[in-house]
């Protein structure tokens, strides 16, 4: 996995900003932000998307939810709502194949943005 840019953001060998960081998984500002508050979510087990979640390692889900919960209480966009995605593949836009949700919020999301 040397080359996934996620697994280096978790190693710390490249620098992101943090909102949340456990045994499982890591919160960072997204690179090139969408909405005004857009962190992924993602998985320190190397796992290249939900297509690849199965009985042996589904438990991750809930550490991300908890995850996603905990980040958007505080960043203080629980009340107004926010969206909670992934992207599964090519078509659907996925570019980083390592797990991860956007949580987006901050702002109306009448239409798809990302
Ligand atoms: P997706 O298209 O769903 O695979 O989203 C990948 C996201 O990852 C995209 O919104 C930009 C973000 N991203 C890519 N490289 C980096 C990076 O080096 N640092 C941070 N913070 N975000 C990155």
């Amino acid at each position: 996995m040397g080359e996934c840019v996620f697994c280096k953001i978790i190693r710390k060998e490249i620098p992101s900003t943090i909102y949340l960081e456990n045994e499982k998984v890591i919160a960072i500002k997204d690179i090139n932000p969408a909405a005004p508050v857009h962190v992924l979510i993602i998985p320190k087990e190397h796992i290249e998307n939900v297509k690849d979640i199965n009985e042996n390692n589904g438990e991750i889900l809930v550490d991300i939810h908890l995850a996603a919960n905990k980040v958007a209480d505080e960043l203080g966009i629980s009340q107004k709502g926010y969206r909670l995605i992934t992207n599964v593949g090519k078509d659907a836009g996925q570019t980083v194949f390592h797990l991860h949700y956007h949580l987006l919020g901050g702002m109306e999301m009448g239409e798809k943005i990302i």
